[in-house]
């Protein structure tokens, strides 16, 4: 399976992010790109390709031109307005506040934000816009007709909507590698997202399309980040209703305890709704020991994982999302890998 993968990635590293409370280290660090690239290539998948340069038009099929230009340019007017420390917001236009897009660099920063855990440094708009190509270059390869492919990307994106950013996730890699597959020949693409967090972001994209499905297993909002998003009662709206399908699971799922169900289930529906191509969301942070999780799914659970979503027979391009445990990512991510080839009809 071809690997698409950027160095470039490094060039986001925030310098602390508030959990619990307390300013720790970002869990979302270069080192977890890096182990899954050293562990790719340990279990002889490959060739690990370079990203190719896609047009900025491929982003605003899915962002809004102004977030772009927003994202593009913050770190800029942050340094102008505070000096070179992480740009992050402090404050919402929540409930009974305007949705009125202000001027000054902090009022854009809460204006196209949703938390305050994604810090953007010098180096944000070019690792995020390479993060896009990698996962254009694998859509690309899918759609010359490749049976699969893994788009290695850093930072990840699922929960970036048109113009939000936040979750770790400033441009959403999935989102605009499916869109790219429907602009190049795939009349309806599905988006499987199994990462541990609701794709708030890839979900919004979408939720009004009869033309992309989004299916997504993740932890219940009612106990989980991102909160406002994710619940089984979220089905699309107008020509998009009944292409969206959310199976929110307890804290402490595991496998055999609900995780498998919902997964064949989610299959099913991409399956049955006629899907051409499927971009799955790769986030392995359903590990039981992820640092910031509360599934229990085992690193040989991430087999039969990949084994499930090679039974959908379709093309597949993988793009990764979130996983926090250094130390089991690479064999999280292998396992889900291999599961899938081992059982793919064309391997
Ligand atoms: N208690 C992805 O996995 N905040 N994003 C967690 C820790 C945000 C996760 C705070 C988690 C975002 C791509
Ligand atoms: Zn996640």
């Amino acid at each position: 399976m071809d690997v698409v993968y950027s160095e470039l990635h490094a060039l986001q590293n925030g310098a602390y992010e508030l959990i619990g409370g307390q300013l720790q280290p970002p869990v979302e660090k270069p080192e977890r790109a890096e182990t899954i690239r050293a562990a790719v290539e340990a279990a002889g998948f490959g060739p690990l390709l370079s990203p190719e340069s896609f047009p900025d038009d491929t982003i605003t099929r899915v962002h809004t031109p102004e977030f772009v230009a927003f994202l593009s340019t913050a770190w800029d007017r942050w340094v102008e307005a505070h000096g070179p420390y992480d740009a992050l917001p402090l404050n919402w236009p929540v409930r009974t506040f305007r949705q009125k897009i202000p001027e000054a660099i902090d009022g854009l920063l809460s204006y196209y934000s949703l938390d305050a855990g994604t810090p953007i440094t010098a180096g944000t708009w070019k690792a995020a816009r390479t993060a896009v190509d990698v996962a254009l270059t694998g859509a690309r390869l899918i759609q010359g007709g490749k049976r699969h492919a893994f788009a290695l990307c850093r930072p990840p994106g699922h929960h970036a909507a048109a113009d939000l950013y936040g979750g770790y996730c400033f441009l959403n890699n999935a989102a605009i590698a499916a869109q790219y597959l429907r602009d190049n020949g795939a009349a309806k693409v599905a988006v499987l997202d199994v990462d541990y967090h609701h794709g708030n972001g890839t979900q919004a994209i979408f939720y009004d399309r009869a033309d992309v499905f989004f299916a997504s297993v993740h932890a219940d909002p009612l106990q989980e980040y991102p909160f406002f998003l994710g619940y089984a009662d979220e089905t699309g709206t107008g020509a998009g209703e009944g292409c969206n399908a959310n199976y929110p699971l307890r804290w402490g799922t595991g496998w055999e305890t609900g995780y498998a169900d919902a997964l064949d289930d989610a299959c099913r529906r991409i399956h049955g709704w006629g899907a051409e191509a499927v971009v799955v969301s790769l986030g392995v942070d359903t590990f039981e020991q992820d640092p910031i999780s509360q599934f229990k799914l085992t690193t040989p659970d991430y087999t039969r994982m990949g084994e499930r979503i090679a039974r959908l027979g379709l093309p597949t391009l993988f793009v990764m999302e979130g996983g926090y445990d250094v130390a089991a990512l690479g064999d999280n991510v292998v396992n889900t890998l291999t599961g899938y080839l081992n059982a793919s009809v064309v391997a």
